[in-house]
């Protein structure tokens, strides 16, 4: 179970995002053969716009490395049963039903089928500024990020739910990533694993990320933007 071998690992996790919407089968491939030499954990596919199937882009990235890949998606396009699970991402932090249930409801008999592993994840969005495209696209308001206790009492309550995996996210692009304080606030109540993203960019970041209590971080913009940082944000983990 990759929820188990990943997420309960006690390990620094590094996780790569890849965006449907900016790949072909070819560059896909690439990605996930850079992803994999680099030392990525796991790979994570999905983004706000794509509305096309991603089973060829699964299947490419599946053929180029041993990363398990999961489900992260922004639409039910993004649906695809070539994947070994799906982070399923109930979006505590907004009070949008579609995110909250609604969505799961229309995918259910879906995921029974697929024999994809299911990761129920208690996703939320802090405000990481500038608008990002999960809020505009969500139409949900991000918690503030100096919200600390609504924050930590957020994650808390998807704990209590059920939900086995914490996501904290600033928004792809994010000026301001999660801030450790809010990191080490949940870490403090809550005994999920915790990972973040959003604006993730440099080995210092990640760093920061981790010392607080992350386990693992998830990085999008900065690896489709030049391949050849993967290694230097990837080797961060090995420090501790
Ligand atoms: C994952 O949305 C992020 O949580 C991806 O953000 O594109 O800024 O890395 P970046």
């Amino acid at each position: 179970m990759i929820y188990n071998q990943i997420f309960e690992s006690g390990r620094k996790i590094f996780i790569v995002l890849i965006d449907p919407e900016f790949h072909t089968v070819d560059s896909v491939r690439k990605t996930a053969d850079t992803a994999t030499i680099a030392g990525t954990d796991l790979i994570l596919v999905g983004g706000s716009l794509t509305s096309r199937p991603v089973d060829n882009l699964i299947e490419a990235i599946k053929d180029s490395t041993d990363c398990p890949v999961l489900l992260f998606p922004g639409n039910l396009f993004q649906l695809s049963d070539k994947a070994d699970g799906i982070l399923l991402s109930s979006m505590i932090s907004g009070r949008n039903p579609e995110y909250l249930i609604g969505n799961h409801v229309l995918i259910s008999q879906f995921l029974k089928k697929s024999g994809l592993e299911i990761i129920p994840t208690g996703y939320l969005l802090i405000d990481g500024h500038p608008l990002s495209s999960v809020e505009y696209i969500s139409n949900t308001r991000p918690i503030p990020a100096d919200k600390t206790d609504i924050i930590a009492a957020t994650a808390l309550a998807g704990e209590q739910l059920g939900l086995k995996l914490i996501y904290l996210e600033a928004g792809s692009g994010a000026a301001r990533p999660v801030k450790e304080h809010a990191i080490t606030a949940i870490k403090n109540i809550v005994t999920l694993p915790l990972i973040a993203g959003g604006g993730i960019k440099t080995p210092a970041d990640i760093r920061l990320l981790y010392k607080s209590g992350a386990n693992g971080v998830v990085v999008g913009s900065a690896v489709e933007n030049d391949l050849r940082i993967l290694k230097s944000l990837a080797r961060v983990k090995l420090e501790f």
